[in-house]
């Protein structure tokens, strides 16, 4: 039975970077979850016999959603829910699972990166049947029917057991509970080359892997420690826990800090690696040398015929604007397109589906291929091992000849966290304002050459998004972008991506933050962030 229940709009339930972010206590309110599913369930497109894919990352609030959704997915039609056991999929896991089973798209339910628990982050969004986030246009077309909403549909019927392989139905709709770690893990299995790098294992190469108490543990475990045969203990938090330990599940030097004075040490693993509350996100570093997700991006690409999966080579790199041109290089060196886009995974789903390109990255720790449409934190940790076996080359020396050969792009990020709304906002609109007067002046030692407002054309479907970030690029390939982040929960978040180009005689070893400390005081004056955020440093740099 089918029954229809009345509600009303809530207002800001606009769909960011990353779907909808909001405090656990405000999707706990009467009706939000639902209304926001119910938009989705409203809007896009399914056929007869459509499959939804429904997973999240295990934080505190995910089952009662997951419930909800499969009591809604029911009334609302869909002949098939495919679950993951206790309501976990990885983001990554989730996208192949979309593509495996032919589902029309998919529910994951996730703040990503952000702290979970009573008092902290929940987060849903929608993934299309080609396994990606969904585009703006859908997204638009969401929040526009969040807007407008007056009734949710659902059917009467009991939670299920979310802990039990099987199938079972509710009121005439299929839900099939399913393991959430066994696809994924043969996929990867599928792309990289286990025995090389099972041998290395055997001959005595060693890691540590941070899963911050979020949902790569089962999945870092399984492929890991069971099918590579690193040893156990590998896997560091690797529980599941609702709220991440307290933590924020954020693989970066400033919430990943363990993970970093472990591999400073003298005695560290030979690879380190840690991933984000769903599984998308990588943090490499090797022996003595953290690796930025930019150069990541770029030694992935420059190496990625040593794995199985890419042996035939790449078809393009692509990149969000604010990560640093060293892929650039890689793809200029390869003779393949080189592709820039906004910030945001959704980008990279067209250039992907249309062979455009083979890897993508984002600086904030996102990587990932055409083997799925999400980024992918453990397909990162794995194509490194790939690769640094079978180079026989440790981390360190492995920058250092890809700097040698490219030059290097210092880089950095700083974060103004949870700044007052109305001041971010003024920041940038002043900042707009000032952009056409920067070309030809003078900070420091650095000249503006071009100063803009960053506005991308899909290539594939000609779709336009603007304002998606403000760019000062200085003379001889050093800039600064300014942009505010699309998943914070509360007020405004700035962020600044540093980048200073260095070629390949340069000087290629030095200090990150010496070498981009004449950017930051550039950054600093072009942009008055301490007058108008009132903070004299940034909380968080990575
Ligand atoms: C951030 C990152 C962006 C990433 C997004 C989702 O967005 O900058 O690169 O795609 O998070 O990542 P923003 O708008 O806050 O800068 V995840 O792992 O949190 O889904
Ligand atoms: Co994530």
């Amino acid at each position: 039975m089918i029954q229809s229940i009345a509600t009303t709009p809530f207002a800001g339930q606009a769909p960011g970077t990353s779907g909808l972010r909001k405090k656990v206590r405000v999707f706990q309110q009467a009706n939000y979850a639902e209304n926001f599913v119910q938009s989705v369930f409203d809007v896009v497109q399914r056929s007869d016999g459509a499959a939804l894919v429904l997973g999240g990352d295990g934080r505190f609030h995910n089952r009662t959603v997951i419930q909800q959704a499969i009591r809604m997915a029911a009334a609302n039609g869909y002949a098939r829910v495919i679950v993951g056991c206790g309501g976990i999929l990885s983001t990554p896991a989730a996208s192949h699972v979309i593509r495996k089973y032919g589902a029309s798209g998919g529910l994951i339910l996730s703040a990503s990166h952000n702290p979970g628990g009573p008092d902290e982050d929940f987060g849903i969004k929608y993934n299309i049947a080609n396994g990606g986030p969904a585009p703006e246009a859908i997204t638009d077309a969401i929040y526009a029917r969040t807007q407008t909403i007056a009734r949710w549909l659902t059917v009467g019927t009991p939670d299920i057991d979310l802990d039990a392989i099987g199938s079972l139905m509710v009121s005439g709709m299929t839900v099939d509970v399913i393991d959430p770690v066994a696809d994924y893990a043969e996929l990867m299995e599928s792309l990289f080359d286990f025995p090389a790098i099972r041998a290395a294992v055997a001959g005595g190469f060693t890691m540590a892997f941070d899963a911050m108490h979020a949902v790569t543990g089962p999945y870092a475990t399984e492929i890991l420690e069971r099918r590579l045969g690193f040893a156990a203990g590998t896997v560091h938090n690797g529980v599941p826990l609702e709220n991440f330990g307290g933590h924020h599940p954020d693989p970066n030097l400033v919430h990943a800090a363990a993970l970093h004075d472990l591999m400073m040490a003298p005695d560290a693993p030979d690879f380190g690696a840690a991933s984000d509350g769903d599984g998308d996100r990588n943090l490499i570093i090797g022996r003595g040398r953290f690796i930025t997700p930019s150069d990541s991006l770029a030694i992935l690409a420059a190496n990625a015929q040593l794995a199985p999966g890419y042996a035939a080579g790449l078809k393009g790199i692509a990149r969000s604007m604010p990560t640093s041109a060293a892929a650039d290089r890689v793809a200029a060196a390869l003779g393949i397109a080189a592709h820039e886009t906004p910030t945001g995974w959704k980008f990279f789903g067209t250039l992907l589906d249309a062979g455009l390109a083979t890897i993508c990255g984002e600086e904030s720790a996102g990587t990932g291929s055409d083997h799925i449409r999400e980024k992918d934190g453990l397909w990162a940790v794995l194509l490194w091992l790939n690769i640094l076996v079978v180079r026989r080359i440790g981390v360190d020396a492995l920058a250092r000849d890809h700097w040698a050969r490219f030059g290097r792009n210092y880089y950095a990020r700083h974060d103004y966290e949870a700044i007052d709304t109305g001041r971010a906002n003024a920041l940038v609109a002043a900042l707009t304002a000032r952009l056409p007067t920067l070309p030809g002046s003078r900070f420091g030692p650095l000249m503006v050459a071009r100063a803009d407002s960053f506005s991308y054309t899909d290539p594939v479907d000609a779709s336009v998004s603007a304002n998606q970030g403000l760019r000062v690029l200085f003379e001889g390939g050093s800039r600064v972008v300014f942009r505010l982040s699309g998943t914070g929960t509360s007020g405004a978040t700035l962020r600044v991506y540093l980048e200073r180009y260095e070629p390949a005689d340069g000087m290629i070893g030095a200090d990150t933050a010496l070498m981009l400390a004449p950017i930051v005081a550039a950054a600093q004056d072009i942009a008055q962030i301490a007058a108008y955020t009132g903070r004299a440093a940034p909380d968080v740099v990575t």
